[in-house]
């Protein structure tokens, strides 16, 4: 069939929009029909060349919602008609990983997914004869795309799709990685680094939880008013303390550093900043930020010698096809927020504002809506 996609043609140029050829789904593979995709940090950081797994040609997108149209042979837990939120983090319930308990991180198909290819290493999408790459094992840029089955989370049908996208990485990511990775308690002194898409996530999960001071922290002024939406208690803009040292700062405000911090931003200087702004003994760190290629992170040892710890957390921490339907109920359910963080709305047509919104600090999410 032919679909409407986006393409990443190249690496810091703008996505064009053309009819791709899609091939149906094969054994275990499902055809949806994306309704709405948001525009996450993580997709402009691969179409600006910063991430190391990055192919072109491309088809990006990987925070969707939409219908199953069609399946292959043996596919069986979902059908023609589903709501299916797609999985970048897919849920096979068989591999070690899985079956480990520990990690979210199924291993079933990452390999061929890294490689921008479904599971039997080919790709359904094709533009004049040549293969076009899927994108995190999603490819909601297209109006239609082929997933593998593990990779859908079925929804309930009275979820909105230009809402319900959101799920599929922002707003997962920010309140699983409270919830989930850091697993913080009611009363604990938390600092968020960086109130974008993810953060303002965070925030919202650890008001959810209880947590008692929410500090927010970032360079845009504009966060302050984002972040007190949804529960922050105290702003810092590190360009606004004097010339003072933030970390020293955010551990004197803290009363000796915060129980948990979160790295909302890919920047590695700011995750250390995060590690060190947590209490000695106790506090731990989580980065969500994706840094760029080649970047690494460093701290002085004594740091986690006197009891900081450093995690990182993927999809915040949430095993997709369990998780994300339960989480779509606790946005039908009022327990978490989401509409007021979707600030644009636009037509495939116009998906580059969207990364030109995110690049000047003007959107939280964009969402596009076919
Ligand atoms: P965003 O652009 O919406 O938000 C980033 C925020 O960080 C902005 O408000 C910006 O002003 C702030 N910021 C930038 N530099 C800063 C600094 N030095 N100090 C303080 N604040 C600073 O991006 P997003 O969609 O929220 O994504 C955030 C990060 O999370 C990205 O790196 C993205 O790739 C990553 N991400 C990771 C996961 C995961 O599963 N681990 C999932 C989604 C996104
Ligand atoms: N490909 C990059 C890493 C990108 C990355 O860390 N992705 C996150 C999701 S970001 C969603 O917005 C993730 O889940 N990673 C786990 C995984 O298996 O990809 C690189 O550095 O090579
Ligand atoms: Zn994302």
């Amino acid at each position: 069939m032919k679909t409407r996609a986006a393409v990443a043609f190249e690496a810091k140029k703008p996505l064009e929009i053309v009819e791709v050829d899609l091939e149906g789904p094969k054994a275990f593979e499902v055809l949806v029909e994306i309704k709405a995709t948001g525009i996450c940090h993580t997709d402009a950081y691969t179409l600006d060349g910063l991430d190391s797994e990055g192919i072109f040609p491309s088809i990006l997108g990987h925070e969707g919602a939409g219908v199953v149209v069609e399946v292959g042979p043996g596919v069986t837990s979902v059908k023609p008609g589903d709501h299916v939120i797609p999985l970048y983090t897919p849920e096979c319930r068989q591999c070690k990983s899985c079956l480990s308990r520990k990690t979210n991180l199924c291993t079933a198909i990452r390999g061929t997914q890294g490689k921008g290819q479904m599971p039997d290493g080919t790709s359904r999408f094709s533009y004049k004869g040549q293969a076009i790459a899927h994108y995190m094992g999603c490819s909601t840029f297209s109006n239609y795309t082929v997933l593998p089955e593990i990779a859908v989370a079925k929804i309930r049908p009275d979820a909105p799709f230009d809402k319900a996208c959101y799920i599929g990485c922002g707003v997962t990511t920010g309140v699983g990685a409270v919830v989930n990775t850091a697993g913080v308690e009611p009363g604990a002194n938390c600092i968020v680094f960086g109130l974008g898409g993810i953060g303002l996530n965070v925030i919202q999960g650890l008001k959810m939880v209880g947590a008692d001071m929410i500090v927010g922290v970032d360079i845009n002024p504009d966060r302050e008013e984002w972040g007190r939406k949804f529960g922050m208690t105290h702003f810092v803009n590190p360009n606004d303390i004097g010339g003072a040292d933030i970390v020293q700062h955010l551990v004197a405000l803290t009363d000796g550093g915060a129980d948990y911090t979160f790295d909302c931003t890919g920047n590695t200087n700011v995750m250390r900043q995060a590690l060190e702004a947590c209490h000695r003994g106790w506090g731990e760190s989580v980065i969500i930020g994706v840094a760029e290629a080649g970047k690494e992170i460093s701290t002085r040892p004594f740091q986690l010698v006197t009891g900081r710890v450093w995690k990182g957390s993927a999809f915040g921490g949430a095993r997709g096809r369990t998780d994300v339907p339960k989480i779509v109920d606790w946005y039908m359910d009022g327990k978490i927020q989401i509409d007021p963080m979707i600030t644009h709305v636009m037509p495939l047509e116009d998906i580059n504002k969207a990364f030109d919104l995110m690049h000047a600090g003007e959107s939280i999410r964009s969402v596009v809506v076919f």
